[in-house]
């Protein structure tokens, strides 16, 4: 009784505080002409929370920094002012924007001023492309919501918020680490705190498209399907799709759920790398007009193979964070994806994992069209509170939000739910939940995570992992020649995975710091690394059904657990790159092998 009327009072002091409210996500934002809030962002560090408790520890319901005041005679006490504190560029994380802010985990608000002009019949939406982790949103002194994780976008309906003219927008983020949070407190990245995507507002009608869906049918070589769905349960709502290359056009109705389904056929150019076909998608309803590009492609595996528009591929990848080149930090930017996507290209790559959390939209819509199929990942990472049911919801909502976004990207053909996670029956009981969940939200493509093998007497590798039933593709991670064995005794290893599934090694790899020379033999040098990766190919090559790689990773990057000073200076030096943006020797020895990878599969 007790829990039920605290719950109710909960709810009504969330409400009674909330203007607006979070709102379904309207889809492909860039192309709903948004205004940017981008640029130069005050903010205050907040450790203590001061600007959002009071001295008991409550939250304040006034006189919090959310109403951004200001002293308004000489005798007025206001302990802050955000106009004055210092400017940061957004998006930006913090700790490389401000290198007192470096190591910092905690509170940071946020203001911006903005100008803006309402339209008539025209809805005001506020989104964020993401904010690490906890963001908590106000528009001129009014909450209008929170959200929680720090790789997924979000949105807010400010109309009744927002007025002509002068505005503010307050965030506090707060990129504290929690061990029920996903990720958890233990990773091997930067925790890089703020509001590290574009912040944009849209102007909307009352009814408008929500979201969409338009891919190649499940199954079908030659059948356009799909879906539209209002923003309202309107029914009756005339929706015109238009394929123009493909003279497509379709006039469609929407039923009781304000929903139209689609479903034309047509003579397709496939997506594929080496021909990343997209076509323009023109959607019409009444009040406003969307365009994409799509492109169509099939993704299925047959026993040990993945088979893309019907053909035997191979997956010539490399992982990647979603970091900045040449030190930068959160890397955010079309200009960050093409320097980064440019050099996997280089390599000779033909795939991507983006690890180990769902990358920015931009970096995804640029590997299709450069032709790179995508692996796109939530931050279940190592050891997640599998027993809490909290922690569940959350993971399920990033891989809800990463699917809905991501969803008409022929690119991505894989979605990985987990890395490296501990057996244990809640273990297994959160991620078969998580990868059934995925299939129900998109049952097109594959499914996988990135799995452990376990090491058994006479140099035997073997892969037990009773979640194989829940994926596609069997992944897993090894270090034979950096955490274990030797580069000499690769040769010795032997492989036992028994599952009829292709199979992906999703990470393997050594440190080197770019530009120290030694003998082969000599840990993070050069020669080092290129001897792993030599080793290692000569290794792999061996294991049956091997579908693909993305060697453990693109570019070296900040991680608070590597500390070697002289050597790793809170950088992870596994890259290929180094964090200055020299290619080291190892890199080289990649290109050769995915050259001749891309002459085996012509
Ligand atoms: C792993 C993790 C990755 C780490 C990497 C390493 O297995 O999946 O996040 O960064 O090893 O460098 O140890």
């Amino acid at each position: 009784m007790m829990k039920r009327t605290l719950f109710v009072f909960i709810l009504l002091f969330t409400l009674g505080n909330l203007y607006a409210k979070e709102i379904p996500l309207v889809s492909n934002i860039y192309a709903r002409q948004p205004i940017s809030l981008n640029g130069k962002w005050n903010y205050v560090v907040d450790p203590l929370e001061n600007g959002y408790y009071d001295y008991r520890l409550k939250p304040f319901e006034k006189n919090g920094f959310f109403e951004n005041k200001k002293a308004k005679s000489p005798s007025d006490l206001v302990e802050y002012n955000l106009d004055t504190s210092p400017l940061m560029n957004i998006p930006g994380d913090w700790n490389t924007r401000d290198r007192q802010l470096y190591f910092y985990e905690g509170t940071v608000w946020f203001k911006k001023d903005f100008k803006y002009t309402k339209r008539t019949g025209q809805r005001d939406i506020l989104y964020f492309g993401a904010a690490n982790y906890d963001a908590k949103v106000y528009v001129n002194g009014k909450k209008v919501g929170e959200h929680i994780g720090g790789y997924t976008p979000f949105n807010f309906d400010i109309t009744d918020v927002v007025k002509n003219g002068d505005n503010f927008v307050v965030v506090k983020v707060d990129n504290k680490r929690a061990k029920d949070n996903v990720p958890t407190v233990n990773m091997d990245w930067w925790n890089y705190g703020g509001i590290t995507r574009d912040v944009m507002i849209v102007q909307v009608p009352d009814l408008y498209v929500e979201d969409y869906s338009i891919q190649l049918k499940k199954g079908s070589k030659d059948t356009i399907s799909g879906w539209i769905q209002l923003n309202a349960q309107t029914a009756g709502q005339g929706i015109i799709v238009e394929i123009p290359e493909l003279k497509i056009k379709q006039q469609l109705i929407t039923d009781a759920q304000g929903r139209a389904a689609f479903e034309s056929k047509a003579k397709l150019v496939y997506w594929s790398p080496e021909n990343p076909k997209l076509y323009d998608i023109v959607i019409n309803e009444e009040n406003s007009e969307i365009k994409d590009q799509i492109g169509f492609r099939r993704i299925e595996t047959k026993g040990k193979q993945i088979l893309l528009n019907g053909k035997h591929v191979f997956l010539r990848g490399i992982s990647i964070h979603e970091e900045a080149p040449y030190e930068r930090g959160r890397a955010w930017s079309k200009e960050d994806a093409k320097t980064l996507l440019t050099w996997a290209k280089e390599m000779g790559c033909n795939y991507v994992r983006l690890a180990h959390y769902p990358h920015n939209e931009i970096m995804v819509r640029e590997a299709e069209k450069m032709g790179l199929m995508v692996w796109s990942e939530i931050p279940v990472y190592w050891t997640i509170s599998w027993e809490n049911p909290a922690t569940y919801q959350n993971a399920e909502k990033q891989l809800h939000d990463m699917i809905y976004r991501d969803k008409n990207r022929s690119a991505v053909i894989i979605w990985s739910i987990a890395n490296e996670t501990p057996h244990s029956d809640a273990r297994d009981k959160f991620l078969s939940d998580l990868s059934k969940y995925a299939r129900q939200q998109d049952n097109t493509r594959l499914i996988s995570m990135a799995m452990e093998v376990t090491k058994a007497p006479d140099n035997l590798n073997k892969l037990v992992d009773n979640m194989n039933e829940y994926v596609d593709v069997i992944s897993f991670n090894q270090y034979i020649g950096w955490y274990r064995a030797s580069n000499e005794a690769a040769h010795l290893m032997k492989w036992e995975i028994p599952y009829d599934k292709p199979v992906i090694i999703s990470e393997f790899g050594g440190s080197a710091l770019q530009g120290l020379h030694g003998d082969k033999t000599e840990r993070w040098t050069e020669e080092y690394q290129e001897e792993l990766y030599i080793r290692n190919l000569e290794m792999l090559e061996k294991i049956d059904g091997l579908s693909g790689l993305s060697p453990w990773i693109l570019v070296d990057f900040r991680s608070p657990r590597r500390q070697l000073p002289g050597i790793q200076d809170f950088f992870n030096r596994k890259g290929l790159i180094s964090s200055w943006g020299i290619k080291k020797k190892a890199f080289y020895v990649m290109q050769d092998y995915y050259k001749k990878k891309e002459a085996e599969y012509k």
